[in-house]
């Protein structure tokens, strides 16, 4: 895509996409446009790395024909993952956001509770609201859906059940999204790009999976790209994830981000309680009366343990 300045010059702009050293952004009232970082802002291994990422709202001066980002504005959020590969290493994937949307399928693949589990605990860590949205209801029963939907909202974790392939569905979590720009995340194979095509129609989608380019699994340049179909309506895709790693929170402190165990806390027996044994554990008699499910208290042990395992 040939992207040239706008002939009237913006004086900030929104990051919609990080490509080797050059971003692209998006103003409004102009076509997107192409910036160049200055050296500060790049990383150790000369990319861009996690120092301009989308959503970034950055400043620009301009020379001749050409844009150059001065400064980025301090983020309100971001949303990061562990990044892929051996090393422990942050990767920022967007910033500046109102919502994750998480997109899963009801079959082909499965609804798989363990990544919805980290998804919805890394947007917490974030502080960043989370939306639900299972697909594909045209292949098993939309009752099914709505169940594990009804399973989320103890963690105050709003849902969508629809079909991106008939469209059933899709005007409710389009109405979500107006005025909220909202990270598109998920499994591939689950329908996040024919959901996106439908919502931001005629628009360029990521192709392919994470690191396609550069083979590796770190600070790929690819990682997202800002759709806005129209104006407000702000959509940011990224590659279909095989993992997702959490980042920015320690075993300690995960019970904190599970919204159904958080209040709780204060009231078991031990201040140090684990919540697994313990007499007195105010956790454990929640879930009793159903106020936790036994499967989102397993979700957080597992992550708990995880996290205790990559320190
Ligand atoms: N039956 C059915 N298939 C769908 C639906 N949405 C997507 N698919 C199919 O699922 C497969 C994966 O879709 P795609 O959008 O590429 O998934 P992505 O990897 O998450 O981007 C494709 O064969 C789609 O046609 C749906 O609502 N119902
Ligand atoms: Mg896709
Ligand atoms: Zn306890």
């Amino acid at each position: 895509m040939e992207l040239n300045a706008p002939a009237t010059t913006p004086a900030r702009a929104i990051v919609r996409r990080v490509d080797f050293g050059t971003v692209q952004l998006t103003a409004e009232g102009h076509e997107p446009f192409t910036a160049i970082a200055r050296g500060a802002f790049m990383g150790a291994r000369k990319s861009l790395g996690n120092a301009v990422v989308v959503g970034d709202e950055v400043h620009l001066a301009w020379d001749a024909e050409r844009a150059m980002i001065e400064r980025i504005e301090p983020r309100r959020n971001s949303f990061s993952r562990r990044a892929a590969g051996e090393r422990v290493e942050e990767q920022v994937v967007a910033a500046n956001l109102d919502q994750v949307v998480l997109v899963t399928s009801l079959r082909q693949p499965e609804f798989k509770h363990g990544l919805v589990d980290r998804v919805l605990a890394q947007a917490a860590v974030s502080g960043i609201p989370a939306v639900l949205v299972i697909n594909k209801t045209d292949l098993g029963d939309e009752r099914e859906a709505l169940e594990f939907i009804a399973e989320y909202a103890p963690a105050h974790v709003t849902g969508f059940a629809l079909c991106a392939k008939s469209g059933r569905g899709v005007d409710a979590l389009l109405e979500g999204c107006r005025g909220r720009r909202s990270l598109f995340v998920g499994h591939s194979g689950v329908g996040k790009s024919t959901l996106l095509g439908v919502l931001a129609p005629g628009l360029e989608l990521l192709a392919g999976e994470v690191n396609r380019r550069t083979g590796k699994g770190r600070h790929t340049t690819t990682a997202a790209v800002l759709l806005e179909p129209e104006p407000g309506l702000q959509l940011i895709d990224t590659p279909g994830v095989r993992s997702f790693g959490l980042w920015g929170v320690d075993e300690h402190a995960l019970e904190a981000f599970f919204p159904e165990i958080a209040p709780h806390l204060g009231d078991c027996r031990f201040g140090d309680c684990r919540h697994v044994t313990e007499p007195g554990c105010a956790v454990r008699a929640a879930m009793e009366r159903g106020e936790i499910s036994e499967r989102r208290w397993e979700s957080f042990r597992h992550l708990r343990e995880e996290l205790g395992e990559t320190r």
